[in-house]
């Protein structure tokens, strides 16, 4: 039985080898709710058809059951682990609740035997205990037949996600650490404490990638540096975009199908979320970097992941010492219209909040200007960098994470990679975006966006 890499993102022409009986794919679970806990998953798919699921995980809580799902859907939805960002009610911890906008329903629950659909989810006496030492060890193959219709074929949209957390430190769940589970009232249990439902740990088969795509673009240059002319659209100068749909499948209903537009220069461009995805992004020359992490690896188990990460933690400040670059940086959220916040002056750079964070898995995604309202903007001379350069981002907890540049691209603004910029990719990955290109006056902005794409590579 082989399992098809199809996301849609990646042809399966990216996937190495892509149909060999008995192909495994590993999946590296990072804490959430600052649990403090890790795992590995693997998922083996049977020449018959059947699933092996094998997970190894520690720094759970000891002594308790853990309850363990695939979370996310066989249709499409583009949904993967959550950020901190996905906290909704900031009020510092993320709740089950709060996290399934992000990896979706339970599609499957990882039960130790019997019924595995999603009524089991909350079958506490049927999920894995952890040992005294918080070590979890999980190991069922499920039939062939008791899978979900197209579960093997969609894996690379599935997540594997581990409950119970104990965030007052008594190494059990108890109401005195988070009040009673919502989320069980919810399905009609009453008495099961926060604890034991909130999310400890996720993964994703298919690697990371920006959690949703911008509409419309920032301003990340007016021209009036390059050419001395101002184009004073009141405070936003929003200019020009590349527009390029960056979809998994078309999931007209999910919240996240934002299209997008990619920021920079030019006038603000909005597009239909529904249709087809209409940039043949994986195919594109432009997008080299989403074959490698196309969510199955055929043949051996081989990691999905590579090179290092870091604990997330929110970008402050970034440096680029070939350039002479030192720009704090602030968050970029999404506006209630989906379009992006820009940076209100030149040397601010904006990290878009729902990528990931950089040093964490996946592409981070930050957006500076060329030049704003007169003033040269931090990323004026993004495109003299060369490859290898440092980039050097010192986040909130004062790790400093240092990614080395990869590859810079100039792309006309109708061509934007979003793929590759916000696609999914098997390492700690940061994207620079600014505009590029000449000036075009006539239409008031930069006919070209510059992408730099680096890697982590250090940490200091
Ligand atoms: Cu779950």
């Amino acid at each position: 039985m082989l399992v098809s890499a199809a996301p849609a993102v990646a042809p399966p022409s990216a996937t190495p080898g892509a149909a060999s009986a008995g192909t495994a794919v590993q999946v590296r679970l990072f804490a959430l709710n600052d649990s403090g806990a890790s795992g590995t998953a693997t998922l083996t798919a049977l020449p018959n058809g059947d699933l092996a699921v094998s997970i190894r995980s520690t720094h759970l809580v000891p002594n308790a059951a853990h309850a363990q799902h695939l979370h996310g859907s066989t249709t499409g939805m583009n949904f993967h682990c959550p950020s901190r960002s996905a906290d909704r009610d900031h009020e510092g911890y993320l709740t089950t609740e709060e996290g399934m906008p992000d990896y979706g329903d339970i599609f499957l629950s990882l039960t130790t035997r019997g019924d595995i659909s999603r009524a089991s989810g909350l079958a506490v006496d049927r999920m894995p205990v952890a040992d005294a030492r918080g070590a979890l060890a999980y190991d069922r193959t499920i039939p062939a037949a008791d899978l979900p219709p197209g579960t093997v074929e969609h894996l690379p949209d599935l997540h594997i996600v581990e409950h119970g957390i104990d965030v007052n430190q008594n190494r059990r769940y108890d109401l005195d650490g988070l009040g009673e589970s919502t989320f069980a009232a919810a399905a009609g249990l009453s008495g099961i404490p926060e604890e034991a439902t909130d999310p400890a740990l996720c993964g994703m088969v298919s690697g990371a990638a920006a959690g949703s795509v911008p509409v419309g673009g920032i301003a990340a240059g007016d021209g009036s540096v390059r050419t001395g002319f101002r184009y004073g659209y009141g405070g936003l100068v929003v200019l020009g975009v590349g527009v390029v749909l960056y979809r998994r499948r078309r999931a007209s209903h999910h919240r996240d199908v934002g299209l997008l537009a990619v920021l920079v220069c030019g006038r603000l461009i909005t597009t239909s979320p529904a249709g087809s995805p209409t940039a043949p992004i994986a195919s594109s020359a432009a997008a080299p970097a989403l074959g490698a992490s196309a969510g199955i690896v055929a043949g051996d188990a081989s990691a999905l992941i590579s090179g290092p990460l870091l604990p997330e933690s929110p970008p402050a400040r970034l440096e680029i010492p070939a350039l002479r670059v030192a720009a704090p940086v602030a968050a970029l959220g999404l506006e209630p219209d989906g379009t992006m916040r820009v940076p209100t002056d030149a040397r601010t750079v904006g990290w878009f909040t729902r990528a990931p964070v950089p040093g964490s898995l996946g592409p981070a995604v930050l957006a500076g200007h060329v030049d704003y309202r007169g003033a040269a903007g931090s990323f004026a001379r993004l495109s003299h960098l060369r490859r290898g350069a440092a980039i050097r981002i010192t986040r909130r907890d004062g790790t400093v994470a240092v990614f080395a540049v990869d590859r810079i691209g100039r792309y006309p603004k109708s061509a934007f990679p979003a793929g590759a910029v916000y696609g999914p990719i098997d390492h700690a990955g940061l994207r620079l975006v600014t505009c590029g290109g000449d000036f075009d006056r006539d239409a008031g902005h930069y006919v070209d966006n510059v992408v730099v794409f680096a890697s982590l590579r250090d940490s200091s």
